[in-house]
């Protein structure tokens, strides 16, 4: 079996605070991730990360760039993903993201670098527990965040 490519997005509001999920009904189910998807066949990280943003929140993003990227192997669920992390601003009217995919998000809320950093030393505890892409940025990028401007 081959690694798929899965990209996360963080979506940063004027506060420097972006967009999380709790995940639902498929890999990492209960875990908290950043919106996002698979990569398809012959597409951009750019056009992903806009459409998923676009399919899962209902809200249209603008000024898309690439930002890192983990290797993402999940042995217990036997996947493996490399993760490539985008960033991008909301454009357009809509503000607010909204339950577009019912069966595999439960939630969306706003969170800042420091709140996701808190969750992450907390041990991953049930709660706030993070979905292992993200997870992976705090062990294999270390210096890593998202850039607030
Ligand atoms: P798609 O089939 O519609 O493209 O994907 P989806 O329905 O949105 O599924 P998903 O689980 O949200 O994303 C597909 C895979 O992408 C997921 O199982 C693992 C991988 N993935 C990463 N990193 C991230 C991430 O940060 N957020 C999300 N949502 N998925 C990620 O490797
Ligand atoms: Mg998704
Ligand atoms: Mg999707």
């Amino acid at each position: 079996m081959e690694a798929r490519v899965g990209v996360g997005v963080f979506v940063l509001n004027d506060e420097g605070k972006f967009i999380m999920g709790r995940r639902k009904g498929s890999v990492g189910a209960g875990t908290w991730a950043l919106p996002g998807g698979h990569l398809e066949f012959g597409e951009s990280f750019e056009a992903c990360a806009a459409r998923e943003l676009l399919e899962e929140t209902g809200l249209a993003v603008g000024d898309v760039h690439f930002l890192t990227a983990t290797n993402n192997v999940m042995e217990d669920v036997g996947k493996h993903y490399v993760t490539i992390f985008m960033q991008c601003r909301i454009i357009g009217e809509k503000t607010q993201p909204e339950i577009m995919e019912p069966d595999k998000c439960e939630e969306w809320e706003w969170a800042s670098w420091e709140d996701v950093r808190s969750w992450e030393a907390s041990g991953q505890d049930d709660e706030r527990k993070l979905f292992q892409p993200i997870h992976n940025l705090f062990v294999q990028r270390p210096l890593f965040r998202p850039a607030h401007n």
